[in-house]
């Protein structure tokens, strides 16, 4: 049976990720790795061990590792975007320096590795639409380069240590538990606790701008799937496209409106929001991971609606 660690589990994925994978694996297998000042709570606390772990310090993801005899990391540790722009240097340092720790750990002591790079990756000059998944990386964020770099050392520790790295490309992830926090896409998650709250949403991105986006559930089942894939299937590694929907505000908002008539939205523009938004690409092309491991999702934009409005009623009363 998989022995799981995931660092970061108190964020936005590790803390819907550790809850699906001890649905799978076992709670007793899977431990949640979190650093001081961001404790698990709630069931997340109560359903499995859990331990801290500062992915900037290879000493405790050793510890970690040893201690419950961990054969497979969740590394999920890093600023995103929006707040990487203001704190670039600490960005790096939990991304990359981190990263390294955990790979480090893992060659020594025979751990697969997921951690996952980003729409984020692309810049500009890559391809906005049908994004291949071999093709231009030149990212203009701090976060982009961090998950370029992730890519890129992720795939050195494979082909030169022999290290199970696997990662796939997420697009801007919906959830309806843990809100994000400081990224691009959160409007795509803001917009329906201000539609269920009854309030205006304020749109910080400009209509007709497209993003790959992903519901939570199709987000965690990629992770895993990719993680139990077949090795000698995979021709890629880090990090694989995976899209479901494409959308834009308006897109959404309609989406809404659709059973909420009398839910309004304006624009009120973030340059930076905007400014990242617009270098990263409309869709990507995820051929590879449907052929090499079998990714579909199962969500699109109106099932995802109909469950966020359903799941946080019922949370926010
Ligand atoms: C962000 N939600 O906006 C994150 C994510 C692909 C977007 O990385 O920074």
């Amino acid at each position: 049976m998989k022995r799981i660690l995931v660092i970061g589990a108190t964020g936005q994925i590790g803390s819907e990720l550790t809850m699906e994978l001890r649905k799978r694996y076992g709670n007793g297998n899977v431990v949640a790795g979190y650093i001081t000042g961001a404790e698990p709570k709630g069931e997340l606390k109560e359903s499995g061990p859990s331990t801290v772990v500062d992915v900037t310090s290879g000493e405790m993801i050793a510890a970690a590792v040893k201690e419950y005899e961990i054969d497979t990391i969740y590394n999920l540790a890093a600023l995103l975007s929006v707040v990487a722009e203001s704190k670039p240097r600490l960005a790096w340092k939990i991304g990359i320096d981190g990263l390294w720790n955990v790979l480090e750990v893992a060659r020594e002591c025979g751990c697969a590795v997921f951690t996952p790079s980003s729409i984020g990756s692309f810049g500009k000059d890559t391809p906005h639409v049908d994004t291949p998944q071999d093709t231009l990386q030149r990212p203009s964020t701090m976060y982009g380069i961090t998950k370029v770099t992730t890519e890129l050392l992720s795939d050195y520790y494979f082909s030169k240590y022999g290290v199970d790295t696997r990662a796939v490309r997420f697009p801007g992830i919906i959830s309806n538990v843990t809100p994000p926090g400081g990224g691009t896409t959160d409007y795509a998650v803001d917009i329906y606790y201000a539609a269920v709250k009854g309030e205006k949403f304020v749109c910080p991105i400009k209509p007709g701008t497209l993003m790959d986006m992903m519901y939570m559930p199709d987000a965690l089942n990629a992770a895993i799937m990719l993680m139990e894939a077949n090795p000698e299937k995979l021709l890629h590694r880090n990090a694989f496209n995976i899209a479901s929907m494409s959308f834009d505000p308006e897109m959404i908002y309609q989406a809404i409106r659709k059973y909420m008539p009398g839910f309004e939205m304006v624009y009120d523009i973030d340059p930076l929001k905007q400014r990242i938004a617009d270098s990263w690409p409309d869709r990507m092309d995820d051929t590879c991971a449907r052929e090499e491991w079998g990714w579909k999702p199962k969500y699109d934009l109106d099932a995802m609606t109909v469950d966020m409005l359903e799941k946080l009623r019922l949370r926010l009363g």
